[in-house]
């Protein structure tokens, strides 16, 4: 998506100019872990517009492949504003019969899909459209693309999910349920599912995908297929913005899983990354890099071993 927001923390009604970039949970990931020196592609589709072009310039600048990302010449691209409110930023879609809504079960042809060593989804573009929960459930559900691992951010977007015939809940715990490594915070389990605690979201999902479970200021715990806990707390971190941060520490855990680390590494490599988004307002920010988190991990190896 394309992205516009404010340059300082006034609300969106008082603002006179907005800057123009690019995110999305997804691609937010993709470049993140190509900051932290792996190869990504992205799959989506953008319009035929100035907006789309925005897109794919800016992914390709970044190191990411976008050369399986479809254009659509009838629909646009989606767009989201952020808003800087006393609980946080707030963000307000415009992508309801935009080209990512169009994506179908078709996609999984792609070769793209069928070369990669992970295939990372998220809860949002099932909450597009039927076409786009459709392509969700072939790929984690149906197994589609049998070779990667197939990670997903349960990523529950309520204002998504208002304009949708189905509810969020069951369809997001069958795609957690299916998947090979699931991450979703704990409040948001919470609000979704119920459960109160990392613990309860495990006993809830079952023992089938390697589960992570954030729990902003104190910690995150992942728990193995084995049923082995590992919990890792949160670092003290500059918080100036948050949107991003689950993307990037999704992106921190999978590069320490590309580089067969430890779960604890991943949950370390993840804290860092999301702490250099926390510290911006950029949803990829440009410190984010290898070379900052393994000095970081360098320095806190003491605090955390
Ligand atoms: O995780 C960050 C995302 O929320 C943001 O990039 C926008 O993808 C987005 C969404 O749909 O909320």
């Amino acid at each position: 998506m394309a992205v516009l927001s404010p340059p300082d923390a006034r609300p969106l009604v008082h603002q006179r100019a907005l800057a123009l970039s690019v995110g999305g949970a997804e691609s937010n990931v993709a470049c993140a872990l190509v900051a932290l020196g792996h190869s990504a592609g992205w799959l989506g589709r953008v319009g035929d517009d100035p907006l789309g072009r925005r897109v794919l310039e800016d992914l390709t600048s970044r190191g990411v492949d976008v050369s399986a990302v479809e254009t659509d010449p009838g629909r646009p691209t989606g767009v989201y504003f952020k808003d800087t409110g006393p609980d946080g930023t707030g963000t307000y879609y415009y992508r309801r019969d935009s080209a990512a809504t169009a994506m179908n079960p078709g996609l999984a042809s792609l070769p793209m899909l069928h070369r990669a060593r992970v295939l990372h989804l998220s809860g949002i573009t099932a909450a597009l459209s039927d076409s786009c929960a459709d392509l969700v459930t072939h790929l984690v559900t149906r197994r589609a693309v049998p070779g990667p691992v197939i990670s997903f951010d349960v990523n529950h977007r309520p204002a998504l999910w208002r304009h949708r015939p189905a509810d969020a809940a069951p369809v997001l715990r069958d795609l957690a349920r299916g998947a090979d490594l699931v991450f979703v915070g704990r409040d948001e389990a919470e609000t979704l599912w119920g459960t109160r605690t990392a613990r309860e979201v495990r006993d809830f999902l079952g023992p089938g995908p390697v589960l992570v479970v954030k729990d902003a200021g104190h910690g995150a715990t992942v728990y193995g297929t084995g049923g082995e806990e590992t919990f890792v707390p949160t670092p003290a971190t500059r918080v100036v913005e948050r949107v991003g941060a689950g993307d990037a520490f999704a992106a921190g855990y999978l590069a320490a899983l590309l580089e067969g680390r430890t779960p604890a590494s991943g949950l370390r490599l993840g804290h860092l990354a999301a702490a250099a988004t926390l510290g911006t307002r950029e949803d990829v920010p440009t410190v984010l890099t290898r070379d900052t988190l393994d000095r970081h991990l360098a320095l806190d190896d003491a605090a955390w071993s």
